[in-house]
C-alpha cells in the first residue's frame, strides 16, 4: 500500500505541476499498484486527464504507434528536448519509482523460477508473478492470541484472493462473481466453494457463525449423511477399481488396469478390510473375507519389510478381528506376526528392515546394516497387542526392548532421535539431523500411543514424548513469512531448514490426542497452529493438494509463505492431514475442519480420480492442467486417507470412540486396554 500512495502523491504533483503530452512505451508498475489490467497508463488510470496540463503516459497498441520507428524515436527525442528540466527530473523520479514499486515483483517471479518451475514443459512459458491460485488470508484462530497479533501486524498480502485466469489476465474473486463466472461446486452446507481454493469463509465474505448457522437451519442429519455417502462412494469407486484390475494383488495400477506387487500379499485389500467394515459396506467386506479365509497364505517364499507388513498387515488383522469377532482374523494375524519374529535375531536386538516370510530369515538391506528409527519403533502397538490376545510375551518383550535401548540412547537432542539405528551396535548412526518427517515420524506418535493403549501407566513413555514435543518446540518450530503460518523445520548439524514434509501432518493429531488424553492444553493450542499451516499445504497449491514436501519463506517480505521444489510436488493421496482433522473435529467440534477436510476429499476426486476404477497418486500438484498421473494407488488410500474422512464427518463420537481405541500409524484401531491387563 505504501507504494500505492507514493505513486498517487507523485501523480498529484505531476498533474498540478506539469503540462507536457509525453508519450511513453512502458510495460512497467501495473502489477505491483493493483490497478486494472487494462492499462493505459499508470498515471491515467488513478486520475481521469481532465486537465490539460495532465501527463498522458500511454501504452503500446495506442494510436501514436501508426508510424515508423525513426519518426517515433525523433517525434520522442523532440517532446522530450521541449521540456524543462523540472519537468524532465520529475518524469524520471516517476518513472524510477515505477521501477522500484515493480522490482520486488520481480525477484519474487525469478525466484519462484528457482524453485523449479523452470524445466517442466507447461513451464516454458514465464508464470505470472502471482501464482494462479492464491493463499486465502490465513485468519487468526480465535484461541491464539499471540498469532492474532502478528496476523494484523502483517496484514494480508496484497492480492491474495486475486486469481489468475489463463490466458485472460487476472480476475479478482469480486469480478468473477459479477460476470457469473462462478465456476465453484457447492459445499454440503450448501456455501459455495470455490474450486480455485478459496474457503468458504473467504469466498463469500461470511463468517463461520454464519455458515454455521445455515447448517443448523438446514438438516444436520441428511447433511452428515450426505456426507458420509460421499465417502462411501469414493471407496466403492475406488474398490471397483481394486476389484476389476486388481483383485488380490498389492496395489492397483489404474491407468493401465493392472497392479503392481510389493509383498503379493493383497496388501490393499487388507489394509482396506476394517474401513469396509465402519463405512457398513458389508457386500465389499464380505468378499474380501473370503478372499482372506480362502486365497490369503504367508507361507511364501517372500522378503517382507518388517515395519509396513506390520503395521497394515498385522494391524489390519488385528483390527478386524476386534471390530468384527471373527477369529479368523485373529488366526491370520498370530500367523503373519510369528513369521516376522527372525526380524528381532540381530545382535543388538534391533530388528532388521526385512524378513522373508516363508523362509524364516532376516536382513538388513544391502547397502547398509541400518534400520530406520521410525521403523524399529512404530511396530510396538500391534506385537504389544498380539501378546495380549495369545498370551504370548514374545511379541511384546522383543518391541519392549528396543523401546527401551533407544530410551537410554545418546546422540538425542532434548528428545528428538536421530533417523537411523544401527543393527549390530544399537547406536544411533548419521547423527545430527533431526526431523518429524519421513525415518523419525512415527516414534514420537507412537510413544504416547503405546502410553495411551496401556492404560497411561508407563511413565518414562510418556516422560520421552512430553521431552520430544518440548525439543520440537525448542529446536524445529518456526513461523513463515508473510502469514506467520506456524511450522516444523528440520536441523542438521546445528543447521535449521523450513523444509516439512507432508508427514508431519500427523502431529496436530497426535498433540491433540495427548491433549485430550491429559497433556498440557499448550499442545492442543500448537496442535491448531499446525493443522492450520497442514491445511494451507493444501489450499494454496493449484490443486488444492498438497506437495509431499514445503519449504516455507522466513525472510521479511516474502510474498507467499510456501515453496514447493519441482522434486516435491507430488501427492500420493497420503492421510496425514485429514487424519489431523479428524481429531481435531472430534475434540473440539469446530466445524471449519470437516470443511477443510469436504474441501481435500473434492479435489481428490477432481485431480486423482481415474474414471474406469481406482484413484490415482499424482507428480505435480501445482498444474490442475498437467497433474501427471502416477498410475497407483496406495494402499493407505483405502485404508487410511478415506477412513479418516470418513470419521471426520460422522458426529458420532462412539463410532470408534478415542477413549477405548487407539490408531495404529496405518489407522487400524486398537483397543486401549483395560486397567485390569
Ligand atoms: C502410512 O503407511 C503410515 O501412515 C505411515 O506411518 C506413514 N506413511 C504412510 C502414509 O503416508
Amino acid at each position: 500500500m505504501g507504494i500505492v500512495h507514493n505513486i498517487e502523491n507523485l501523480t498529484a504533483v505531476l498533474s498540478t505541476a506539469v503540462t507536457v503530452p509525453l508519450v511513453l512505451d512502458y510495460t512497467g508498475c501495473t502489477s505491483n499498484l493493483t490497478l486494472n489490467a487494462e492499462y493505459k497508463g499508470c498515471v491515467t488510470d488513478m486520475h481521469p486527464p481532465s486537465r490539460q496540463d495532465y501527463i498522458s503516459i500511454s501504452l503500446a497498441g495506442q494510436g501514436t504507434y501508426n508510424n515508423g520507428k525513426q519518426w517515433r524515436r525523433q517525434s520522442c527525442w523532440r517532446k522530450w528536448k521541449q521540456l524543462s528540466r523540472l519537468q524532465r527530473s520529475l518524469i524520471l523520479l516517476f518513472l524510477f519509482m515505477c521501477g522500484i514499486a515493480s522490482y520486488p515483483a520481480v525477484t519474487e517471479h525469478l525466484r519462484g523460477l528457482t524453485d523449479g518451475e523452470r524445466s517442466t514443459e507447461s513451464n516454458s512459458v514465464l508464470r505470472p508473478i502471482f501464482p494462479q491460485v492464491l493463499p486465502e488470508p490465513v485468519k487468526p484462530l480465535p484461541e491464539q492470541s499471540s498469532q492474532k497479533e502478528l496476523s494484523n501486524k502483517r496484514g494480508p498480502p496484497i492480492l491474495q484472493n486475486r486469481l489468475q485466469k489463463k490466458g485472460n489476465g487476472t480476475v479478482t474473486v469480486e469480478e468473477k462473481k459479477e460476470k457469473g463466472e462462478e465456476e465453484g461446486v457447492i459445499s454440503w452446507r450448501g456455501a459455495l466453494v470455490d474450486t480455485d481454493k478459496d474457503t468458504v469463509e473467504a469466498k463469500d465474505g461470511e463468517s463461520k457463525d454464519h455458515l454455521l448457522a445455515n447448517h443448523k437451519s438446514g438438516s444436520s442429519n441428511q447433511s452428515e449423511a450426505s456426507l458420509l455417502e460421499a465417502v462411501k462412494d469414493a471407496f466403492r469407486h475406488a474398490w471397483q477399481g481394486y476389484k476389476d484390475f486388481a483383485w488380490g494383488h498389492d496395489e492397483l495400477r489404474p491407468l493401465s488396469k493392472s497392479y503392481s506387487e510389493w509383498f503379493g500379499l493383497g496388501l490393499t485389500l487388507i489394509d482396506a478390510l476394517d474401513t469396509m467394515w465402519i463405512l457398513g459396506l458389508k457386500e465389499e467386506f464380505e468378499e474380501a473375507r473370503t478372499w482372506v479365509a480362502t486365497e490369503l497364505t504367508f507361507n511364501k517364499n517372500v522378503d517382507v519389510n518388517l515395519f509396513e507388513s506390520t503395521i497394515r498387515i498385522l494391524g489390519g488383522l488385528l483390527s478386524t478381528y476386534h471390530l468384527t469377532g471373527d477369529t479368523m482374523f485373529l488366526d491370520k494375524a498370530k500367523d503373519i506376526g510369528s513369521r516376522l519374529m527372525p526380524a528381532f535375531n540381530t545382535p543388538s536386538k534391533i530388528p532388521y528392515s526385512d524378513v522373508n516370510i516363508g523362509k524364516g530369515t532376516a536382513h538388513p538391506p544391502r547397502w547398509t546394516s541400518d534400520s530406520t528409527v521410525a521403523e524399529v519403533t512404530s511396530i510396538q502397538l500391534e506385537f504389544r497387542e498380539l501378546s495380549r490376545l495369545t498370551q504370548d510375551p514374545q511379541y511384546q518383550d522383543a518391541v519392549a526392548e528396543v523401546m527401551k535401548q533407544v530410551h537410554k540412547l545418546d546422540g538425542k537432542l532434548d528428545g528428538l532421535v536421530p533417523m537411523f539405528i544401527n543393527t549390530n551396535n544399537g547406536q544411533f548412526t548419521h547423527q545430527g539431523i533431526f526431523t518429524l518427517g519421513a525415518r523419525a515420524d512415527s516414534y514420537y506418535e507412537y510413544l504416547l500411543k503405546q502410553w495411551i493403549q496401556g492404560g497411561k501407566k508407563e511413565d518414562q513413555l510418556l516422560e520421552d514424548y512430553v521431552q520430544a514435543i518440548e525439543g520440537v518446540k525448542k529446536n524445529l518450530l518456526q513461523k513463515s513469512s508473510p502469514n506467520g503460518l506456524t511450522f516444523v523445520g528440520e536441523l542438521s548439524h546445528g543447521q535449521f531448514s523450513p523444509k516439512m514434509d507432508h508427514l508431519v501432518c500427523f502431529l496436530p493429531g497426535t498433540l491433540a490426542l495427548g491433549a485430550h488424553h491429559g497433556l498440557p492444553a499448550d499442545h492442543m493450542d500448537l496442535a491448531k497452529q499446525l493443522m492450520e499451516t497442514c491445511y494451507q499445504m493444501y489450499i494454496q497449491m493449484e490443486t488444492g493438494l498438497s506437495p509431499e514436501i514445503v519449504h516455507f519463506n522466513m525472510h521479511e517480505g516474502s510474498i507467499r509463505d510456501i515453496d514447493v521444489k519441482l522434486a516435491d510436488r507430488h501427492n500420493l493421496l497420503r492421510p496425514e492431514t485429514v487424519e489431523s482433522l479428524f481429531y481435531l473435529y472430534r475434540f473440539t467440534k469446530d466445524h471449519k475442519y470437516q470443511d477443510w477436510g469436504w474441501n481435500i476429499l473434492q479435489n481428490f476426486n477432481k485431480y486423482t480420480k481415474v474414471s474406469s476404477g481406482g484413484y490415482t497418486s499424482i507428480n505435480n500438484v501445482r498444474d490442475p492442467d498437467y497433474t501427471s498421473p502416477r498410475d497407483k494407488m496406495e494402499s493407505f488410500f483405502l485404508g487410511e486417507t478415506l477412513k479418516y474422512l470418513y470419521l471426520l464427518f460422522s458426529d458420532d463420537p462412539s463410532s470408534i470412540s478415542l477413549d477405548e481405541y487407539v490408531f495404529n500409524t496405518e489407522a487400524h484401531p486398537l483397543p486401549i486396554w483395560p486397567s485390569t491387563a
